[in-house]
């Protein structure tokens, strides 16, 4: 019997399958273009990064997270960028257990 995968591994997984999804649509298969990009956002994060498939929305995203200004975005561009998406949603879901924590009624 294999063992059992933590959630973190399947995240990992879904991670890399989602990549190799979205980067093998072109001649190179390790990295995104930007049209790969754009795919990825609007099926991936339709809610998340909303509007960022506009063209000039989608020109600063993608210069911002092609740091090593390649012109591609590589898989440790990406995986920088789910994190990015990560910590804002963390913040954002946080602040939100906050105001409901203040509008709780005192017992
Ligand atoms: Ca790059």
């Amino acid at each position: 019997m294999e063992p059992k995968c933590s959630r973190l591994d399947m995240c990992v997984g879904l991670l890399i399958d989602t990549f190799c999804n979205f980067s093998g649509t072109d001649d190179d298969s390790s990295t995104l273009s930007k049209g790969e990009l754009k795919t990825l956002l609007q099926k991936e994060l339709p809610f998340t990064l909303d509007h960022a498939t506009d063209k000039a929305r989608l020109d600063e995203v993608f210069a911002t997270l092609d740091g090593d200004k390649d012109g591609v975005i590589n898989f440790e561009e990406f995986v920088s960028m789910v994190g990015a998406v990560a910590a804002l949603c963390h913040e954002h879901f946080s602040e939100m257990r906050k105001q409901a924590e203040c509008q709780m009624p005192a017992l």
